[in-house]
């Protein structure tokens, strides 16, 4: 073997950098253009998304995670992945479904006793303050599951499930009111509103419709299914809704398809669903006063089925809340114009898309003027009665965003693989974009709101196919950001989604969310109150009942207490662990050998977990965030000791291995480490840290660092002045590893003022 000469091999190495650099360095804008193959069109997309290193986002989406019962958060214009939000499926980064107390939330959303541990989500929705987003909650629905979740913006967490008490599907949901007081969700699949058999034949019967309105109270931020009700329908297959705005915000609107009232069958020779249920030329608009149908269910005029307010369709066509206007058939969207004063309805089997206009609706209404009946006595406005204007866009439309200027709308065209941009209040196509492939829906920022800021739409596409590198035959789903901003519309950039189907997304300005960076000490984040197991530093403990262990636990860099947990096999465990961290970004996990235990335990957090350790062994555990140096040594032992064990003779004590000359090395070293400690501060405090909010938490961070490695010296010196070398040189150890992150810490905020150009005050 040929010997390598290191020096030789080093030199050549440093030259063949020299070269790489200066090549790095004379490549130009145009060079790279050329060997990326990138068009002057490439470079200015890149331009309007690119979000330079350190700087953010000017909107963020919060879109559905369909099957994957997640929210998925994002950055417009960069299209970067900032969070998936765990809603109704357990996710362990979160602890989500694995410490007790998202657990609870979790067994909300059980049905008929049954843990559902997925959802089929659709449609996300901000919470509305005057028909505007105010960034404080965010709801979405479940399909397959009828329920609604309601995530807090204020942490990004999930607090609330609520599953529909009559229906067994639903998909016309999440959407609010104006000023948020309920959250619509209607029906899909009609069926019993009671929990029994019910045969087909008795479908036109039996089987229903429906939209339940959700009420919600801010102060708490939660649903209360009590002052909750529903507004039944027949089985028609209701779908898309929408709440009015401004004039029209008294009512909401939901289409629907199979108002054939088809029940298939093909079983028995009949022709398929799929035919059966788009025979008709029309299906219904549902139009629905539910500003007084909340007045009747108060007034006491609801039925109460499941123990659920429900006003009947006797009830509520006697009282004059529910019309029905043809709709042109299978029609999938219903949008209600920034305005208030239009519906927007497009039909998936005819190219038209329809405008209905609120006032020629009221009109009707109060001349009494209908052309019919359905076959459960709901009058039916005439389609010409109620039109404002119809637009041929293309093939299959399907919803509808609005954008920034007057009677601007853009509507998805799913068989086109189109998005129109048009004026509604013409009926007039203005412009159109090809997208890849087959759009669902679409969103412009605060398109659903009374005002649209446009900017940016984003089209979920419902396939990808050869848009990214293969991975399989389960493809990403394919998010493209379009720039709206000018006459023409311009695509910028593919956004692969790996997380389910996503269906409906929403977009706000960023400078509307102002989310916490840490919680309240010892809190309970999905109760949103102060946890009962909340504990400090230096209370923790451990209480032992027969057969019966409950700990009272804490976590910060860079250890968990306790340290050793001894329980006896049988024994039912609770551990409560409490973050004491108040620094930034400084979560702790918490991971356990063979117990299905996964904790995310975030500053100021308790969370909780219990098992039952029916097996006599060794479980380590250890925090699973790398929070520090000394991230690997944050650990654990949980042991379980066989019943009637008997104690063996215990291992001779353990020998001491350092001297007076170890502590005295340490010590030297702790001081000089503080000499470089004190610097920083000087430096830290001669200038307006002050006035750099992050800089102040980082110098009470490190203030706590200090005074833990206070009382580590403390005891240090103790154990020297009792000649205890061992235990003196290992607090003397501990005392510097306090030191260290005081430094760290103190470091970072000295490379903060620098970067800030902070100014020197002394
Ligand atoms: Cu996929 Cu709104 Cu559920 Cu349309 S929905 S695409
Ligand atoms: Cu805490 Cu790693």
């Amino acid at each position: 073997m040929k010997r390598l000469n290191w020096d030789k091999v080093a030199v050549l190495s440093l030259f063949g950098l020299l070269i790489t650099e200066a090549v790095w360095a004379a490549e130009t804008l145009q060079d790279v253009m050329t060997r990326r193959g990138l068009t002057e069109k490439d470079i200015l997309a890149a331009a309007k998304t690119y979000v330079p290193s350190g700087k953010r986002d000017e909107y963020i989406v919060f879109s559905s995670g369909g099957q994957s019962g997640h929210v998925i958060v994002y950055g417009i214009p960069s299209m970067r992945l900032l969070k998936y939000i765990a809603v109704f499926t357990p996710e362990p980064w979160q602890g989500y479904g694995f410490d007790e107390e998202s657990k609870a939330v979790l067994a909300q959303g059980n049905i008929q006793g049954k843990a559902i541990t997925y959802g089929d989500t659709h449609h996300p929705a901000l919470s509305e303050t005057n028909g505007e987003y105010d960034g404080e909650y965010l709801f979405i629905n479940d399909k397959a599951n009828p329920r609604i979740a309601v995530i807090d913006l204020h942490d990004f967490e999930t607090k609330q499930i609520v599953v529909n008490p009559v229906f067994k599907s639903s998909h016309g949901g999440a959407f609010v009111s104006e000023n948020t007081e309920y959250i619509i969700e209607s029906a899909q699949y009609a069926t019993p509103y009671e929990n029994e058999y019910v045969p087909l034949e008795q479908f036109n019967e039996r089987y229903r419709g429906g939209m339940t309105y959700w009420y919600f109270d801010r102060a708490k931020g939660r649903i209360i299914p009590e002052q909750s009700f529903t507004v039944m329908a027949p089985p028609y297959s209701q779908d898309l809704s929408d709440f009015g705005k401004g004039p029209s915000a008294d009512w909401s609107f939901t289409n629907s398809f199979c108002s054939e009232r088809y029940v298939g069958g093909i079983e028995q020779g009949k022709p398929p669903f799929e035919a059966g249920c788009s025979a008709k030329d029309t299906d219904f608009l549902h139009v629905v006063n539910w500003r007084k149908a909340a007045e009747l269910v108060k007034a006491g005029k609801a039925t109460l089925i499941n123990n659920h307010h429900v006003i009947t369709i006797e009830t509520a066509v006697k009282e004059g809340i529910l019309y029905l206007i043809p709709e042109a058939k299978s029609p999938h969207g219903a949008d209600v114009t920034p305005d208030g004063r239009y519906i927007v309805v497009s039909g998936k089997l005819d190219t038209h898309t329809s405008v209905y206009s609120f006032e020629k609706i009221q009109q009707a209404i109060s001349a009494g003027k209908f052309e019919g009946k359905d076959p459960y006595g709901i009058p039916i406005i005439a389609m010409t009665d109620a039109l404002h204007t119809q637009a041929e866009l293309g093939l299959g439309p399907l919803h509808t965003q609005f954008g920034a200027r007057k009677c601007e709308a853009f509507t998805s065209l799913y068989v086109d693989s189109m998005v129109a941009r048009w004026d509604y209040c013409e009926g007039k196509v203005l412009d159109k974009i090809a997208i890849h492939y087959n759009i669902g829906h679409l969103m412009t920022m605060h398109g659903d709101t009374k005002k649209p800021e446009g900017k940016y739409l984003v089209a979920l596409n419902k396939l990808a196919i050869d848009r990214f590198n293969p991975v399989g035959p389960l493809h990403p789903q394919n998010h493209q950001l379009i720039d709206i901003s000018n006459e023409k519309m311009t695509l910028l950039y593919d956004m692969p989604l790996p997380l389910g189907e996503p269906h409906y997304a929403v977009g706000i300005n960023a400078n509307l969310l102002k989310p916490i960076i840490r919680y309240k000490s010892g809190w309970d984040s999905r109760a949103n109150q102060a946890s009962p197991y909340k504990t400090l530093a230096g209370r923790e403990k451990t209480v032992k009942e027969p057969g019966k262990v409950e700990i009272l636990g804490t976590v910060i860099r860079s250890h968990i207490t306790p340290e050793i947990i001894e329980v006896t096999e049988g024994d039912d465990v609770t551990i409560h662990l409490t973050n004491l961290e108040r620094a930034q970004d400084e979560t702790h996990g918490f991971a356990l050998y063979g117990q299905n235990v996964n904790l995310s335990l975030e500053p100021g957090k308790t969370s909780s977990f219990h098992f039952i350790a029916d097996k006599p062994g060794v479980y380590p555990y250890y925090c699973t965030e790398f929070c520090s140096a000394l991230h690997l040594e944050m650990q654990g032992y949980l042991l379980v000791k066989p019943k009637n064990y008997q104690e063996a003779a215990k291992q001779a004590g353990e020998t001491a291995i350092y001297t007076k000359a170890d502590y005295d090395k340490q010590v030297e070293k702790n001081q000089a480490t503080q000499t470089t400690i004190d610097q920083v501060v000087a430096f830290i405090t001669s200038h307006n840290y002050q006035e750099f909010p992050s800089v102040v938490a980082l110098m009470e961070d490190a203030t706590d660092q200090l005074n833990f490695a206070k009382e580590a010296q403390t005891k240090a010196t103790a154990a020297a002045a009792k000649e205890d070398w061992q235990n003196a040189a290992l607090w003397a150890g501990q005392w510097w590893q306090y030191q260290v992150k005081a430094a760290d810490i103190g470091l970072r905020a000295k490379a903060y003022l620098e970067q800030q150009g902070a100014n020197k005050t002394k």
